[in-house]
């Protein structure tokens, strides 16, 4: 009996064991699952030598015992003195024995972030040396080698050296005071303003933790939409408090400013930028902050956007409220993050048309230590977008690329779609600003024009959830996030590799299949969503599910009917010349290409042109089965993938399994909403038939039409 009862503990024990809720992300350290390897890796690691005291040194410390503990099972006590097969890690300047090391080739290239890890030789000695030129440096390096240990990587010839490409590599929160996030899908805000400044929740060094991991150096931790109170004393307390647990990771904080605030903390009558006042204002009040937080990062503004207040209130440029602050942040070392997103409420104009024809005119007017923060598409984090025209129009100002990682038009926390192919297909979209390669990539990290400043932001996806993103392949978007911004030429393929192993371990069958319902996941979701270059059909306001049919908004360019214009002859927005000419922002070369209804590629196809419904297309088909073949295989893609994790039980634990299987399921059901709504929508005016073979719509358009989600997430203040 005894003997039973303890057997069953042991079940028990080994099942709560595998159970896993998500929350340590990719930084989970279980112990090497290949013995071979896991000998090799104890063989090759008997001791440390780590040098350097300073908090970052004292956190990259704890994560290597850590680490290391979880996936060779051993625990490390640090040695003060050289000896074979041990790690040695530190900079230059903290220890005579990394100095030693001779290195100094490989880490002039490893910059203030990077690193270098090598397998080297010393005093007769096989070591691996982890060193940076920064304590800073040095953590990442630190993280890197866990990365490799955690993919199984061979650690017997080593010799990397590693630096970032973009220097301002950043979340952006939309997070409000309050705890609600803008857009927000994975609960309430990880910020609890309320118990800072004197509760520090484990949260916090845990978020700091896996950003540096991935090399992510910023985070703006309040919403766009910004409120003015962060910037009185009593909060500035609590960035003070966020700020001091980042520092030691090598992140930043960074705030938005509302425009106002001069006006609305501030007890003066006006925020005109060039008012004396209010300069002044701005100036002793980013002397406050930098009080409290002496390396705050900036400021991140959006201005005359959706409703904000901004220089144009005054008759002012966003060149003259931009540089108001670069003034004041300059002596510090801060900089400005002014966004482009801009659209006016009175303007008709084609609303892609609009940032660019507010900021290319403004071009070289921003102070140095100004950039302009550019969605990556001229609309608004689609499925699928062109690139913004403004890369490779404004030469000499630094853009900063904005992603949006939670999932605002991409089916909320319910779907599943890995970005790494929609950041890198702009991050690899040529300009031409100077000829043929001129790609953003090159216009983003500063090389095309010898700018120094550069910059990638993502919309931050992250919530209170048990596992950060809702969605736990949301996870996947926050790490694509930080290695695409600190080296953006690996591959999708790469990022979600690495990132599966870690996730959820190295086995074959696992890596392979999991890395095939990432890698197809974002083209399905633009075939039942909004293929063949739709866009903007969603559920008003909220942007939850379809409603192609929307047209009660108060503006024109809110509505779903403005963006896909479908009538009896065709569908698509025209934007040649014909059309808004929205196409003459881009480079002649690109212009081309996409103005030719033949030429334009045919994902493209309606975000540029109105095509008729029989309009031939590449496939042989018309338009109109066209549309039906994609929004078809847009589902059977997801019931693929579906297959695919069914096929995952015995490798993956029971809970990330199960979750992971319910929403797969939540969204085939929500793709086959897509697809069969939109085409009865679209049908009323192609008036063709859904081609034979397909399972036919189960709900009419009416029953589509009337579905109403008062309570849909993400859309409070
Ligand atoms: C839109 C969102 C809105 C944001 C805005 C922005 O719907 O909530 O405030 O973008 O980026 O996509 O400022």
């Amino acid at each position: 009996m005894k003997k039973i009862l303890l057997l069953c503990l042991f079940f028990v024990t080994m099942l709560t064991a595998r159970a896993d809720d998500g929350y340590r992300l990719w930084l989970r350290y279980e112990l090497v699952s290949n013995p071979q390897l896991l000998a090799n890796y104890r063989n090759a690691i008997t001791s440390i030598y780590f040098a350097g005291t300073s908090a970052a040194i004292i956190a990259a410390k704890d994560e290597l015992q850590m680490g290391l503990e979880g996936l060779l099972g051993r625990k490390y006590v640090l040695q003060n003195n050289l000896s074979s097969n041990q790690l040695v890690i530190g900079t230059p300047k903290s220890s005579p024995v990394v100095a030693g090391l001779s290195l100094n080739a490989q880490l002039a290239k490893a910059g203030d972030e990077g690193f270098v890890i090598v397998n080297s030789k010393k005093d007769q000695k096989n070591i691996i040396a982890i060193v940076g030129n920064t304590d800073i440096g040095v953590l990442h390096g630190v993280f890197h080698f866990l990365r490799l240990l955690q993919t199984q990587q061979n650690i017997q010839s080593l010799s990397i050296t590693s630096a970032p490409k973009i220097k301002y590599r950043l979340l952006n929160h939309w997070d409000n005071l309050n705890r609600t996030v803008e857009r927000g899908y994975a609960g309430y805000s990880i910020w609890n303003w309320h118990t800072l400044p004197g509760y520090i929740d484990q949260r916090y060094i845990d978020y700091a933790r896996a950003n540096a991991s991935i090399g992510i150096n910023g985070a703006v931790v309040t919403n766009v939409n910004a409120n003015a109170t962060i910037l009185t004393k009593e909060y500035l307390e609590k960035v003070a408090a966020l700020a001091n647990v980042f520092r030691p990771y090598g992140i930043k904080i960074y705030l938005t400013a509302r425009f106002s605030a001069p006006i609305e903390i501030g007890k003066l009558k006006t925020a005109d930028p060039l008012n004396a006042a209010v300069k002044q204002w701005w100036k002793d009040k980013i002397d406050e902050i930098y009080k409290y937080v002496p390396d705050f990062g900036g400021f991140l503004i959006k201005a005359n956007s959706e409703g904000q207040p901004g220089p144009q209130d005054y008759k002012r440029s966003h060149a003259d409220g931009a540089n108001m602050f670069a003034e004041a942040l300059a002596p510090h070392g801060g900089i400005v993050m002014w966004r482009s997103f801009v659209y006016s409420n009175e303007s008709p104009e084609d609303r892609l048309k609009q940032a660019y024809a507010e900021f290319k005119p403004l071009d070289s007017k921003f102070k140095n230590n100004v950039a302009i923060q550019v969605k990556n598409g001229p609309l608004d984090f689609q499925p699928r977008e062109p690139f913004s025209p403004l890369f490779g129009a404004m030469p000499k100002t630094p853009l900063f690329m904005e992603y949006q990682l939670t999932q605002e038009y991409l089916g909320f926390s319910t779907h599943l779609v890995f970005m790494a192919p929609l950041f890198k297909e702009v991050l690899n979209a040529d300009t031409y600003q100077k000829g043929k390669g001129s790609t953003v990539a090159k216009v983003l990290d500063g090389s095309l024009d010898g700018l120094t400043l550069s910059g990638m932001a993502g919309v931050s996806n992250i919530g209170n959830d048990i596992n950060w993103t809702g969605h736990l392949f949301g996870q996947a978007n926050w790490y694509t996030l930080g290695r695409l911004s600190w080296n953006y030429e690996l591959s999708s393929a790469q990022i979600a590799n690495e990132w599966i192993r870690q996730t959820f371990g190295n086995t074959r069958q696992l890596v392979d299949t999991v890395d095939k319902i990432m890698l197809s996941s974002r083209e399905a979701m633009v075939n039942y969503m909004t293929p063949l270059g739709l866009h903007h059909i969603m559920g008003y306001g909220h942007h939850y599910g379809p409603a192609p049919w929307f047209d009660k908004a108060s503006r024109a360019d809110w509505n779903p009917v403005y963006f896909h214009k479908a009538d009896s002859v065709g569908i698509g927005f025209d934007r040649t010349e014909k059309g808004t000419n929205y196409l003459s922002q881009y480079a002649p070369e690109v212009k081309k290409v996409y103005e030719n209804i033949d030429t334009c590629p045919e994902e493209y196809l309606l975000w540029f042109h109105h095509v008729p419904w029989n309009h031939k297309m590449k496939s042989g088909r018309n338009l109109w089965d066209e549309m039906c073949y994609r929004y078809y295989a847009g589902v059977d893609s997801v019931r693929l993938m579906q297959k695919q994790w069914n096929s995952l039980e015995k490798l993956v634990d029971k809970q990330r399994f199960n979750q992971v299987k319910m929403l797969l399921a939540v969204q085939e059901k929500e793709a086959v909403w897509w697809r069969n709504s939109c085409l009865l929508y679209f049908q009323t005016f192609s008036k063709m038939p859904i081609p034979a073979g397909y399972e036919k719509p189960d709900q009419t358009l009416e029953y589509y039409k009337n579905l109403n989600f008062p309570f849909a997430p993400g859309n409070g203040r």
